[in-house]
């Protein structure tokens, strides 16, 4: 009888309309490969020589005002420019090139050097979740962009710069391929069932409560079936929205909350501040209709087993396709036990006492 947590098998991704290999008796095996460092923990509430910290210069020479919540600005350094011309070359059609034009902008999601999200007071989550909603409808609404990436690289083993608290925006000109084949999946899925993918999913998770991590009045947590990543999450609106700024304020307050009790548990599991990239998907902003998609955040946490035991795409995942050693729902019970408090409070309770 096959018993889905002993026998390896294959899980469907209906947003990708990809497959991940799940072989749960894997994760018995003895590990002698790469321990990654500690990092770095204690850091000071200003760093004078931080380039995101308030009133200090920029690598390009600018100076950050002296901001209270959050600041944005064009990134120095950015990947895509506004006023790139339009065109293209094809020397043969298996050699072909297009211009590409967009902007790149940085978050700070704080002033404060020390904090991540998850030790930010809810306010000042609420804040950044206000930031990404104008920010969404301000590129969104330019005619020269058709897609806005909202993201944050959290951590030096995700290739974060800087410990201070931010995020990044990339908005262009077209839509890149992870997003547009989330379009292509939930525009198929609504209009054979007139209903929204991830509606539809989310109804079969709570359900099934196997993978569900944590929830509020408006949003749920859960580990996708579908998981790649050892502790990844999806983070869905339980009302069917195709962006920020449809969500009304109870929401964006729920969805700070729901951040928090997310980013408190990473940060429990290993007792350490967890690394992770993640960011928002939302509608294409390139003037179409959209009504199969559904707003939601994914995290893709690289840590397997321990702060220094990390998942690799190597091998059999880059030449066939990505695999997993834990079982999706493991990974949410595990995730689901852990404290609600974060760590660090607790142990500073325990100090003042
Ligand atoms: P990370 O989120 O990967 O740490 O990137 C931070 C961004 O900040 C990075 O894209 C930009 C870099 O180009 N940056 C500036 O815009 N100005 C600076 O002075 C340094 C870094
Ligand atoms: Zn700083």
């Amino acid at each position: 009888m096959f018993d889905p947590t002993e026998h390896p098998h294959r899980r469907y991704n209906p947003l990708l309309g990809s497959w991940v290999l799940v072989s749960p008796h894997r994760s018995k095996r003895p590990w002698q490969g790469q321990q990654e460092p500690p990092e770095p923990e204690a850091r000071p509430a200003y760093d004078p020589d931080c380039y995101l910290c308030p009133g200090n210069q920029r690598a390009g020479g600018v100076q950050n005002p002296d901001y209270a919540s959050t600041f944005v600005f064009d990134n120095d350094f950015g990947a895509l420019h506004p006023d790139v011309p339009a065109g293209g070359t094809s020397v043969h059609e298996l050699l072909r090139a297009e211009s590409e034009s967009g902007i790149c902008r940085v978050i700070c999601f704080s002033p404060r050097h020390d904090l991540t999200l998850p030790e930010m007071p809810l306010p000042a989550i609420r804040r950044v979740v206000d930031v990404w909603t104008e920010q969404f409808r301000e590129l969104g609404t330019r005619p020269d962009i058709n897609y806005v990436q909202i993201f944050e690289n959290k951590g030096l083993i995700m290739g974060c710069s800087n410990p201070h608290p931010h995020g990044q925006i990339w908005a262009q000109r077209t839509v890149p391929a992870e997003p547009a084949q989330e379009t292509h999946q939930q525009a198929e899925y609504f209009a054979r069932h007139g209903r929204s993918l991830l509606a539809d999913y989310l109804a079969v998770e709570l359900r099934e409560q196997q993978r569900v991590l944590v929830q509020n009045n408006h949003w749920v947590v859960l580990v996708p079936y579908w998981a790649v990543w050892p502790f990844e999450t999806l983070v869905l609106p339980r009302r069917h929205v195709q962006d920020l700024t449809q969500l009304d304020e109870t929401e964006k307050d729920a969805l700070a909350d729901i951040l928090q009790q997310l980013t408190i548990r990473y940060d429990n599991l290993f007792q350490m501040s967890f690394p992770y990239s993640a960011g928002l998907h939302q509608r294409p902003t390139d003037g179409q209709e959209h009504p199969g998609w559904h707003l939601h955040l994914h995290f893709y946490p690289p840590l397997l087993r321990s702060a220094t035991v990390r998942k690799f795409m190597v091998g059999y995942e880059m030449l066939g396709d990505p695999q997993r050693d834990i079982t999706p729902e493991a990974a949410a019970a595990r995730l689901r036990d852990l404290p609600a408090r974060h760590y660090k409070q607790a142990t500073e309770g325990a100090a003042n006492r």
